[in-house]
């Protein structure tokens, strides 16, 4: 600011630049998640550990005392000191009492299969972590089946900073009766499964009850050969997952096609969010979350990206919300939900270029909710708003797909939605009765549609105008796009998929209202009027 009467422009710049990089709007406006980068490679523990942590981490980790010691040349004849470390997980987990917090310096352990017994309380739970700064790599060395099973019951834990690697089968078992648990910053990579949340025979009760108030954050799941977080059978209730990137699951190794990335075959609440979820061999996120009566509520999917899964990205059979999601590469309907008697929310997606990729994609609705299977005629009550449908089905494959609406849908809600898929054919409304179930384009735009389902209010039917398609996607609105400032102020999320706050004058007619889409265009006002400013 010294410079400001000697150079306007001196002062101008930094100004400019802060309010670019940070004061006005997020830090990277092409990016992914506010707190996940879309690279793997900048993400996680490890490029934490080297030299990166958050600075709320440091804090949290600088807060907390080590009670215990673990080293890599340490032994278990050692009283735990961090002079005289014990050498592996299992005297740690045999030995930690309520409150302690082991502390692993960084290095490989080669370990066998580790089961904890020991649990904490509600006020004093047992956390095992990485020493600040440090990676330990829990190496299974090829041989070990599972490397963490907490054992039925055992409860009030925190597993945090560990890299598990080298195991034929799961990396983590939770075998039921596990509560309170957080699991944060690990490194999941291989196997059959990355974690395991209950045991016992699908569609079965559990062998040992469910896993409750459980929390997985920060942390990278790769290259799984079945589905990589895996409840089954469940129930798995009061989870969530956050800022965790899930990929390769069935595509390495000895491949399964079919595996999900994320896949709960039972129990609720579910909150999925700020997550990256991309190339997995089966689904992204599929939440058959729901009790043996068939009831969900509370399953929530919001700000994540979904790319380039090989069937479906997001599936919620028996209800829940899902908002703020990107969705796009998948290679079968980007979004199918509602199998069950369902409640269904659908608020600010992005679903578009889904379907495009020949090596693995096949051809079908884009959206799919209440398509008669396990029910006839599922009852869903679907409220739509919001939402970006565009270039679904690569048009060179057999056409374009739009949407399908089942016969038992009732729309609670259809409005301020974008479609630009399929001309002749936007949405398939099997609940319509008298004519063709095929609306299109021109049909939404001219008030047929309308008049047949009570809905449409601020739908629109044009291009998007995204800011980049096939096969370079980018989904963010261009400045111009018709999306800007066009959806329902009323059912508006507080910010985007990328933390931008909604609604932004994003055309910069003084008035701000919602973006259609995951994406809000950012305020432009800032640095067009600055160097008016400046002048002064
Ligand atoms: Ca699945
Ligand atoms: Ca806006
Ligand atoms: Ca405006």
């Amino acid at each position: 600011m010294r410079h400001k009467h000697t150079h306007p422009i001196a002062w101008a710049i930094p100004i400019i630049l802060s309010l670019l990089l940070g004061c006005a709007g997020p830090p990277d406006v092409r990016g992914a998640t506010s707190a996940l980068a879309p690279s793997h490679v900048s993400t996680g523990p490890a490029a934490e550990a080297a030299g990166a942590p958050s600075p709320a981490a440091t804090v949290v980790m600088l807060a907390m005392a080590c009670t215990y010691y673990v080293a890599p040349g340490g032994s278990d004849g050692n009283p735990g000191t961090e002079g005289q470390p014990w050498g592996t997980f299992q005297q740690a987990a045999d030995s930690a009492q309520p409150g302690d917090t082991v502390c692993f310096r960084g290095g490989t352990y080669a370990t066998d299969e580790t089961r904890l017994t020991q649990s904490g309380t509600s006020g004093a739970p047992i956390t095992f972590m990485a020493y600040p700064g440090e990676t330990p790599v829990l190496d299974g060395q090829g041989s070990t089946g599972e490397l963490l099973m907490l054992d039925p019951g055992t409860s009030y834990l925190r597993i945090s900073g560990f890299s598990l690697r080298n195991f034929r089968i799961w990396g983590m078992e939770l075998a039921g009766e596990n509560r309170h648990i957080r699991l944060d910053h690990l490194d999941i990579g291989g196997g059959e499964a990355a974690i395991r949340f209950t045991v016992g025979e699908t569609e079965a009760p559990p062998d040992h009850g469910p896993v409750e108030y459980i929390t997985l954050e920060d942390s990278v799941i790769h290259g799984s050969q079945y589905s990589a977080l895996d409840c089954t059978p469940g129930p798995c209730n009061h989870m969530v997952i956050r800022r965790v990137e899930i990929y390769n699951t069935g595509l390495e190794g000895g491949a399964f096609y079919g595996s999900d990335g994320l896949e709960f075959a039972r129990g609720y609440p579910v909150l999925v969010e700020d997550c990256y979820v991309h190339d997995n061999g089966g689904d992204g996120i599929d939440l058959n979350s729901r009790d043996r009566a068939g009831n969900a509520t509370g399953v929530i999917v919001r700000r994540n990206r979904v790319e380039r899964n090989h069937l479906n990205g997001i599936k919620l059979w028996a209800g829940g919300r899902m908002e703020n999601n990107v969705v796009w590469g998948q290679g079968n309907s980007a979004v199918w939900i509602g199998t069950f008697t369902s409640t269904l929310e659908v608020v600010n997606n992005t679903i578009a270029y889904n379907m495009w990729d020949t090596t693995y994609s096949e051809r079908n609705w884009s959206f799919v909710a209440g398509y008669p299977e396990e029910l006839a005629s599922p009852p869903v009550a679907l409220t739509l708003v919001n939402n970006i449908f565009a270039f679904n089905a690569d048009p060179t494959d057999g056409g374009a797909t739009g949407i399908y609406l089942g016969p038992g849908v009732n729309l609670v809600r259809e409005a301020h939605n974008l479609y630009y898929s399929r001309d002749d054919g936007e949405i398939t409304a099997e609940f319509v009765g008298g004519r063709d179930p095929d609306f299109t384009r021109a049909e939404i735009a001219d008030g047929t549609w309308t008049a047949y389902a009570g809905q449409g209010e601020g739908d629109l039917t044009d291009d998007p105008l995204v800011v980049s398609g096939w096969s370079g996607v980018d989904l963010h609105l261009q400045p111009a796009s018709p999306a800007v400032d066009a959806g329902d102020d009323a059912a508006c999320p507080a910010t985007d998929v990328s933390g931008v706050g909604r609604p932004a004058d994003g055309d910069g007619d003084g008035n701000a209202v919602c973006d259609m889409g995951a994406y809000e265009l950012w305020e432009a006002v800032a640095w067009i009027y600055l160097p008016v400013v400046v002048k002064n």
